[in-house]
């Protein structure tokens, strides 16, 4: 495919809750999305940079920098056969795997309209619905949360995970264990720790959490290791993940026993499956993360999720647990047994609904 224009549009999209972790408070959710054309068939794809560079050093301003000065110039009106084929276009360029991932899935959403297959088929996937769970941000207290985690069981989610950061640790996660002592729970502390905090997570080790995710700063690496030696709920990397070589020095040495996988993260779908495949050989269970995503990246997070080495629930809710309406549909509702089905049209299996579009967009660019 000779890839010839694309466009950029940044977005803000206001969520149904506002979103609160260790790192930040997000109402206004801002993204990218990039749009490319090729044969009369057009791909989008949704790069996870936000305003501020909270989750990563990226956002949505040095992605939109990155992507029109350095790597779309580096594909337009090039032959780009296969999305595989961008990490060799964009080799001369360092970092930035929020923006590469939003160009890479622009490419898979168009490779598969071309060849009239869904995204899953053209990963590798297999199941054809996915285990979901809930990522719940940071609450006033430890009732407001208990409330909340209680809202999303009530819609159906089977897996919770609470997010936490110093001052709401502990005593949260304990009155969520006490109201509901049954349910899977993990934490997220978006590497807000060190650890010199290592006697909070052997209190917490007590409470029957599924995992961990992030405790320490992403290059931490030998302090998580440090930490999984002292406690029994297993440890699982985010932040520190950001390609499959480090999967495989975190799962050498120790550092965690769960990866979370984001394709933003690690700069494309490419990269995902590699540390999929990487954590299969090792016997290391991976989920699906998300960062929010329109139905655009929440599409690409379903189809990846069918791989099977998915075997513990994703963060990728219903469509209504972030945004209503959406900027694309079909929306994605939750099967009663907490499961969303994986689109199965070509590409991403989702079209965007330009009225909605147009709402929410702050700013477009075109390249040709
Ligand atoms: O750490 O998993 C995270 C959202 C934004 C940035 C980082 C994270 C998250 C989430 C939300 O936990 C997951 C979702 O999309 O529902
Ligand atoms: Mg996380």
């Amino acid at each position: 495919m000779r890839i010839e224009r694309i466009e950029l549009h940044h977005i803000s999209m206001r969520l149904k809750n506002s979103f609160i972790t260790s790192f930040g408070e997000e109402l206004d959710r801002e993204c990218l999305l990039v749009r490319v054309y090729s044969e009369g068939l057009d791909g989008w794809g949704e790069c996870v940079a936000s305003r501020e560079p909270g989750f990563s050093y990226e956002t949505v301003e040095t992605a939109w920098h990155v992507l029109r000065d350095f790597f779309i110039p580096a594909i337009l009106n090039r032959p780009v056969s296969h999305p595989r084929e961008l990490k060799q276009h964009l080799q001369a360029y360092k970092g930035h795997p929020l923006a590469r991932a939003g160009l890479e899935l622009a490419l898979w959403d168009l490779r598969g309209k071309l060849d009239g297959k869904c995204l899953r088929a053209l990963l590798g996937g297999e199941k054809h619905s996915v285990a979901v769970g809930v990522s719940v941000g940071i609450q006033e207290n430890p009732e407001a949360m208990i409330e909340k985690v209680g809202e999303y069981l009530h819609n159906g989610y089977g897996r919770i995970k609470i997010k936490i950061k110093p001052g709401a640790d502990l005593d949260v996660v304990r009155a969520v264990r006490d109201s509901y002592p049954d349910i899977n729970l993990q934490v997220d502390a978006n590497a807000a720790y060190a650890l010199s905090d290592a006697p909070l997570f052997k209190d917490l080790d007590s409470l029957g959490l599924s995992m961990i995710e992030q405790p320490f700063a992403e290059d931490d690496l030998i302090d998580h290791a440090e930490l999984q030696a002292q406690i029994n709920t297993p440890i699982c990397l985010d932040e520190s993940i950001r390609n499959h070589r480090h999967a495989g020095q975190a799962i050498a040495i120790k550092a965690c026993e769960v990866i979370n996988i984001k394709s933003g993260r690690v700069g494309g779908l490419t990269e995902a499956i590699a540390i999929h495949d990487r954590c299969v050989g090792e016997r290391v269970p991976v989920w699906c993360g998300g960062m929010l995503e329109t139905g655009i990246g929440r599409a690409a997070n379903l189809a990846l999720a069918s791989l099977p080495g998915f075997t513990l629930p994703g963060d990728i809710s219903a469509s209504d647990r972030y945004y209503d309406p959406d900027i694309a549909e079909p929306r994605f509702t939750l099967n009663s047994d907490s499961t969303i089905d994986v689109p199965d049209k070509p590409g991403l299996g989702v079209d965007v609904i330009q009225e909605e579009l147009e709402r929410v967009t702050l700013k477009v660019e075109v390249l040709t």
